[in-house]
């Protein structure tokens, strides 16, 4: 394939993955539904996060996440453990998710038995800021043990979403402080909601509770 029709072929696939994800918000929304896309780096407490959440939320809410990850059911699994309802989405080599993949799992349920959606995108600061599911709200999350510029070197994922979490504060410390790392999310977008946590002894989860509009 030419180069040129390579970009053609690139503008087309997001055309058609925004067109549908659109599509997801819109029933989302008409049937009340909560949908949240957790993204974040490879092992920044993602899915630590979302146990808390399911074990905080399962007992008021009915809660569904679609995990997202290159192999193994290991995060499904965990949050399950937690009370959420859960299905793994394994993309083979896949770097994201996407619209299709995500209406691929709700076609297969009916969306009025829960009440709140989480999908946790497969880890890494890059593919998923370009691919929109069709959430509601975006989370970006980053732990403190990636080092000082982690925010500052990837701010097109901190853009795409609308809450940035800073992880591991129970490690802070490392020769900066978690501060720095908040700082820099606040300057990335106005009005960016910036919450630092430890998925490890529940710092800030009753706070991003609050910030995802959850009742509890
Ligand atoms: N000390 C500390 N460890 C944490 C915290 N959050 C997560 N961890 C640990 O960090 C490791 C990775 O956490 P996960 O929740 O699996 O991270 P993830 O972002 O879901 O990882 P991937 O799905 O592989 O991208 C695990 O060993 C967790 O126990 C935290 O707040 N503090
Ligand atoms: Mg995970």
């Amino acid at each position: 394939m030419s180069p040129e029709k390579k970009v053609v072929v690139k503008k087309l696939a997001y055309q058609v993955n925004d067109e549908l994800a659109d599509k997801i918000r819109e029933v989302m929304k008409s049937k009340n539904k909560l949908f949240f896309n957790m993204m974040g780096s490879i092992g920044s407490g993602k899915t630590l996060i979302l146990e808390r959440l399911a074990a905080k939320l399962s007992s008021k809410y009915r809660v569904f996440v679609i995990n997202g990850d290159v192999a193994t059911t290991i995060d499904a699994d965990r949050i399950a453990k937690q009370g959420a309802t859960t299905v793994q989405i394994n993309t083979g080599g896949g770097c994201h998710l996407s619209a299709k993949l995500i209406q691929n799992e709700l076609d297969k349920i009916n969306i009025d038995d829960y009440d709140i959606f989480i999908a946790e995108n497969v880890g890494n600061l890059i593919c998923p800021a370009a691919w929109d599911i069709g959430a509601q709200l975006n989370i970006t999350v980053v732990s403190i043990t990636e080092g000082e510029y982690v925010v500052k070197k990837h701010p097109i994922i901190f853009k795409s979403a609308e809450i940035a979490i800073i992880n591991k504060c129970d490690l802070d410390g490392l020769g900066f402080n978690s501060d720095v790392l908040a700082e820099d999310a606040a300057k990335i977008k106005s009005g960016m909601k910036v919450i630092l946590t430890s998925a490890k002894t529940g710092q800030g989860i009753d706070e991003l509770i609050t910030a995802l509009g959850i009742e509890y």
